[in-house]
């Protein structure tokens, strides 16, 4: 993820949605998307996802209103969605996640990029990540991250931070009974992503472990090589401080993962192939 640099008080970020200013192709934009991942996603997400978009009324409706939708989801796990501009600094950003204010991207995509966007717009930040804070589980999560994030800020392990909010919040995917089903934003805002982070034969699936996790580099600008799966819809890492800052220090010590690569301890669900990305240039961050 490219951060922002500047201000670390959520306040200089947070505008007013403008609702009444978008036009009806803004409208028409996010109702195509909508629907198309609605569609996709059945049978391929976490139940509590779909269950999410339909109480907060966030269908294919047209741009939510955040006024209407926040007070669905403070009734619901006391978080409320915020407008901002785009990508904040990471403090700013935790200081929000820890005080159960998530920050979305008020701009929506134009309609010749339905596809490919570099920076996070309103469907990705709304429609991929704000039906699971309906989830108290997963609203404790976030929560969380945003309170690690403040003592990773602190210790130097900011890397590690986002390394696993990207292969947990954005990318992840959890073994259900039902089988395995997508939980990261990244991949349910996505439609090449939900098909290819479940069904391609290229990508790993490696159980999910938080350590490992943290090592492990990432793709920015492509699907990913590795999926980490979580035990289950609901187990989410438990992100106390005294559990990370000791691990933070032995992580310290070893070294990077590269993204398509396994270890030998690894729980490996999928040993990809790596067909997709052997033929393109490397990109890890
Ligand atoms: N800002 N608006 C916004 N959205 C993000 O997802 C985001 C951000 N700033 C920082 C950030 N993500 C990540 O780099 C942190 O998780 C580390
Ligand atoms: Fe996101």
């Amino acid at each position: 993820m490219n951060t922002a640099t500047g201000s670390d008080d959520p306040r200089d970020y947070i505008r007013d949605q403008g609702f009444e200013t978008y036009t009806e192709t803004d409208h028409a934009t996010w109702r195509t998307l909508a629907k198309r991942q609605r569609e996709l996603l059945k049978g391929r997400i976490a139940g509590q996802f779909l269950e999410g978009l339909d109480r907060l009324g966030i269908g294919e409706q047209g741009i939510p209103d955040f006024r209407i939708m926040n007070e669905r989801l403070k009734a619901a796990t006391g978080w409320e969605v915020k407008a901002v501009p785009g990508l904040i600094p990471d403090l700013a950003f935790f200081r929000m996640l820890a005080n159960r204010q998530f920050p979305a991207g008020f701009w929506i995509r134009k309609p010749e990029q339905l596809d490919y966007i570099e920076e996070p717009d309103i469907f990705h930040d709304v429609f991929g990540h704000v039906p699971l804070i309906m989830q108290p589980i997963y609203a404790e999560y976030l929560e969380s991250y945003g309170r690690a994030g403040l003592v990773a800020a602190e210790h130097g392990a900011l890397k590690h931070l986002a390394r696993l909010y990207w292969y947990t919040v954005e990318f992840g995917l959890a073994q259900t009974p039902q089988g395995m089903r997508i939980v990261g934003a990244g991949i349910a805002s996505s439609p090449g992503e939900t098909i290819f982070a479940l069904e391609s034969a290229s990508p790993n699936r490696v159980a999910f472990d938080l350590g490992r996790v943290m090592r492990t580099l990432y793709r920015i600008d492509d699907y990913q090589e590795t999926y980490f799966v979580l035990d289950g819809i609901e187990a989410w890492p438990n992100l106390d401080v005294d559990r990370l800052i000791p691990l933070w220090q032995e992580l310290a010590e070893q070294p990077e993962i590269e993204p398509g690569q396994i270890l030998p301890e690894d729980r490996v669900l999928t040993r990809g192939d790596g067909s997709y990305h052997h033929a393109k240039p490397k990109s890890a961050a």
